[in-house]
């Protein structure tokens, strides 16, 4: 099998890798609203909807006959934590580019997780390179607490975004409010422009 490239977060580049008002911490805590949902891969499926020619619902077969990559990224919480040099293993994001056809009046979408959760990403944001699928976590399965089987990393956003136990992308006409966003994070959430929060 030929090596998996791997993906350097632009971010990882820079000389000065802590955005501001950020301190590091060297273990990443465990965040999330209610419980961990324990979901077995081969009963996960991933759904593609919404601003698509036709709809598509990925099996965990499906899903692991993708191209894979490795991916160097740093992680930063909008709560003031960066956790930088993390390792991961996926899917990056753009693999699923060929498998529907977005419509062009697509702008954003609606990343969906078991248990709820939502997060919005602006289409360009979420076909970044340095976005993933994310299997493996610094050398393991994605632990359940952090998002088994499948985990979003979206690591130029603030953490909020990388969504655990990811289930579902949804492309939409307009950027709309996730569950953060809609309870005052801010819609977009760049960690170098400090937006952290909405002022609404
Ligand atoms: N499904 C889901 N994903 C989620 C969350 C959540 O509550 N549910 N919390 C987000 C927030 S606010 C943070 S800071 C990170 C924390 O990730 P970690 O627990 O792996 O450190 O997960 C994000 N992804
Ligand atoms: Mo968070």
């Amino acid at each position: 099998m030929a090596e998996m490239p791997l993906i350097e977060s632009p971010d990882t580049k820079r000389k000065d890798r802590l955005p501001p008002g950020q301190r590091l911490v060297s273990k990443l805590p465990v965040l999330h609203e209610g419980r961990a949902p324990e979901l077995a891969f081969e009963q996960w499926t991933l759904r593609l909807f919404g601003l698509v020619d036709r709809e598509r619902t990925l099996t965990h077969g499906e899903f692991l006959e993708l191209p894979r990559a490795r991916l160097h990224a740093d992680l930063h919480c909008v709560t003031g934590w960066s956790r930088l040099d993390n390792r991961f293993e996926g899917v990056p994001g753009r693999e699923l580019k060929p498998l529907i056809a977005i419509a062009e009046q697509a702008r954003a979408v609606m990343v969906h997780c078991a248990g709820g959760y939502t997060a919005n990403l602006l289409l360009e944001d979420f076909f970044a390179e340095d976005v993933m699928f994310a299997l493996i976590m610094n050398g393991e399965p994605v632990p359940a607490a952090h998002g088994h089987p499948v985990r979003l990393i979206a690591p130029r956003l603030y953490l909020w975004k990388s969504a655990k136990w990811v289930n579902g992308i949804e492309f939409m006409d307009q950027d709309r409010p996730g569950f953060w966003e809609s309870r005052g994070y801010h819609l977009r959430g760049d960690p170098w422009q400090e937006e952290r929060y909405s002022g609404r």
